[in-house]
């Protein structure tokens, strides 16, 4: 009987370690992520494509530590061609999983853009 019990406990916990990992590999809403989770100091961020522009249109890192930028599929056509003019960054991602990478050095608002500059949001680097 209590062997029982024990061997039903090992399963609901079993079970349920599966669905947290199921849930926390399904990030497919598109949604930015800032911060350095499971990457060293890297700050990933994930722009998306919502009214026309990129989502978010703001996005603000940490200075002085390595940025990087993904487009999920969402975006599309010229807004893949992503440029932050203040650091020399101009690059086409063609696919989710390309990513720009760079340090900001300095401090302020900058702006990025799509090549075309129809796209455009803030970076604030502090
Ligand atoms: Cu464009």
């Amino acid at each position: 009987m209590k062997n029982g019990f024990a061997i039903f406990m090992i399963f609901l916990m079993i079970v349920g370690f599966g669905v947290i990992l199921m849930k926390s590999s399904g990030n497919a809403s598109g949604n930015a992520v800032i911060g350095g989770e499971g990457s060293g100091n890297t700050q990933e961020v994930t722009l998306s494509f919502k009214n026309y522009n990129y989502y978010p249109n703001t996005v603000t890192v940490n200075v002085n530590q390595p940025v990087r930028i993904y487009l999920d599929n969402s975006v599309g056509g010229c807004y893949r061609s992503f440029t932050i003019r203040d650091f020399g960054i101009a690059k086409y991602l063609s696919t989710p999983s390309d990513y720009i990478e760079f340090t900001p050095t300095k401090t302020g608002s900058f702006r990025f853009a799509c090549s075309m500059g129809m796209g455009t949001g803030t970076l604030i680097v502090k």
